[in-house]
């Protein structure tokens, strides 16, 4: 009996050893499934953003993962981005956030995760009936601006004198707007307010349609307003290094754009399904107008709205999962 011990000793090690090895494998094969840690998708403050934030995190969710949603600044998010405080960004406006975007790319830690199908448009523009009524004639180009008889049809109580252009929220563009209102020689007939908030541009269009005043208004598409009647003033065309910031002198419109998606650059090790459904993932204009109307237009939560996005178009989302 006693020289077997041994062998059932070693026995019993082959068989631990067998056991720990299997176990092994199953590790390394679950090494190819997602971290349960949370993917931090921020949002901004725009309808589709907000909207696409939830749609992004309900597909994610959909696949067995965690997400964590945090309100962010759209310019600093890219920097959060690329030191890994937040994982993803949906909507990278090229007009309004294409230098903050290539900035964290430059420096290491941001990855382009490619383009939406949607092409995309920032810059100032007017609803129709602002032409219909003859408030401006020569519009959509923009030296109709330069007629006093124009910026006159404009003037708000809190513009001195000079016609209004309301700009969105400052922290979209900095000084964009004012710096070409004052290039283009527009400066003495023409003030740029800013706006408090994308709702504050939507309530402008109601009030000066409502008084029969003129309005011209920061807008963008893919939006709500892009079946609506609302045209964007033809400015000098833009050029790469037209804008102050670049070195021009900012005698220019915004870019015909990308609308693109950036990650961290661990998101896809650390979640590499769900960083693979996200390189997929690319939205329509349509698609993201619908995003916006569902808020803006049906007065839905943002949530909501992405509940019902997802409800209606499952098609469209379980193939970016596959
Ligand atoms: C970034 N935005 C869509 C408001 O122009």
């Amino acid at each position: 009996m006693k020289n077997k011990l041994p062998l059932l000793i070693g026995a019993i090690v082959v068989i631990a050893g067998l056991v720990f090895f299997m176990g092994g494998g199953d590790k390394t094969a679950k090494k190819s499934g997602d971290s349960s840690a949370p993917i931090v998708i921020p949002t901004h403050n725009w309808s589709s953003q907000i909207v696409m934030a939830y749609v992004i995190g309900g597909i994610f969710e959909s696949m067995g993962n965690n997400v964590s949603y945090v309100n962010a600044d759209s310019q600093a998010v890219y920097e959060s981005i690329r030191i890994g405080d937040v994982t993803i960004s949906h909507e990278v406006w090229e007009s309004a956030f294409g230098k903050s975007f290539t900035t964290a790319l430059d420096k290491g830690g941001l990855l382009d995760w490619g383009d939406h199908e949607a092409r995309t448009l920032e810059d100032m523009g007017y609803p129709n009936w602002v032409v219909d009524k003859g408030l401006c004639p020569g519009l959509p180009d923009w030296t109709a601006l330069k007629n006093p008889d124009c910026a006159k049809n404009f003037v708000t109580p809190d513009s001195g004198g000079k016609g209004r252009m309301l700009e969105g929220p400052q922290t979209w563009h900095g000084d964009l707007i004012p710096q070409r209102v004052d290039a283009l020689g527009l400066g003495d007939l023409w003030m740029v307010k800013f706006a408090g908030s994308a709702d504050a541009l939507w309530a402008e269009l109601a009030a000066a349609e409502k008084e029969g005043r003129g309005t011209i208004i920061f807008n963008w598409t893919p939006n709500f307003t892009d079946g609506a009647g609302f045209t964007f003033i033809d400015f000098p065309p833009y050029t790469a290094g037209c804008r102050p910031e670049d070195g021009g002198d900012g005698k220019c419109g915004s870019p015909d754009g990308y609308l693109k998606k950036a990650v961290h650059e661990d998101f896809p090790n650390t979640h590499p399904n769900a960083a693979a459904a996200f390189k997929k993932m690319s939205f329509s204009t349509s698609q993201i107008g619908a995003m916006a109307a569902l808020v803006d237009i049906d007065k839905m939560t943002h949530e909501d709205a992405a509940k019902k996005w997802l409800a209606d178009n499952e098609s469209v989302w379980k193939a970016f999962t596959k």
